[in-house]
């Protein structure tokens, strides 16, 4: 992605506090000022590029419907404010508020997601190079430190929710922190630049109960070389 184009993302969905990496050009709303609706990011690899560690029918339903299902969402809270707006009855603004929120979370995070995996042994697996590896050994000590500290993150989510690496231009750090759902726990000014999803649909066909092993599993599919594109856009703002 070009950086123009990136940081034009950026401002557009600044106000669900998470970047939409990934999101192709014609899904972003900012030409013209016509707002277009959400709409679902093809897959950037076929649904069993992941296997093993990630099985076909997982991906195919985790993509075609959990994520199909925030976008929709995402579409139908947008519209009702739209609508409060117009007719001036904001006796839902609340309701609608936190879906939008919810529901944006979980758009931009799978978007996220999808993006900073690959197939394992073709750009999935490995380890972190350059600027990335060496803000990783500056912020949490060593890579094996900074994995058991992600890997430790995700298994202890409270229920549904994700552990993302963060990127914060106010100080220049980069930070682990949980979500839970797809947007509590959220914080301000900080940018994530990879997470794993550790709700059940994004595992349970395979692993069952066993979130650690998916865990452990899922480490052979991240994209490092996506993941350091998505800091160095942001070092460069
Ligand atoms: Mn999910």
């Amino acid at each position: 992605m070009e950086r123009r184009e990136f940081l034009r993302m950026l401002g557009s969905v600044a106000a669900v506090g998470t970047v939409a990496w990934g999101i192709p050009a014609q899904q972003q709303s900012q030409d013209a000022g016509e707002i277009r609706e959400h709409t679902l990011p093809p897959l950037p690899y076929p649904y069993d590029a992941l296997e093993p560690y990630i099985d076909a029918k997982t991906m195919e339903l985790h993509h075609m419907r959990h994520h199909q299902a925030y976008v929709d969402g995402l579409n139908r809270a947008e519209r009702e404010l739209a609508k409060a707006r117009a007719t001036g009855d904001f006796t839902y603004v609340e309701y609608w508020s936190k879906k939008a929120a919810f529901n944006g979370g979980g758009h931009f995070l799978h978007t996220l997601f999808w993006s900073i995996m690959a197939p394992p042994g073709n750009g999935g697996g490995g380890e972190p190079t350059g600027r990335l590896r060496q803000l990783i050994e500056r912020d949490f000590g060593s890579f094996e430190a900074f994995r058991r500290h992600f890997s430790a993150a995700a298994l202890a989510v409270e229920g549904s929710g994700w552990a993302l690496l963060h990127y914060r231009p106010a100080d220049g750090r980069l930070l682990i922190l949980q979500v839970e759902n797809q947007h509590k726990l959220t914080p301000w000014g900080a940018v994530p630049i990879m997470g794993i999803d550790v709700w059940e649909h994004a595992y349970y066909l395979k692993y069952q109960n066993r979130r650690k092993d998916y865990i452990e599993a899922w480490w052979n599919v991240v994209n490092w070389a996506q993941v350091e594109k998505n800091l160095l856009a942001l070092l460069e703002r």
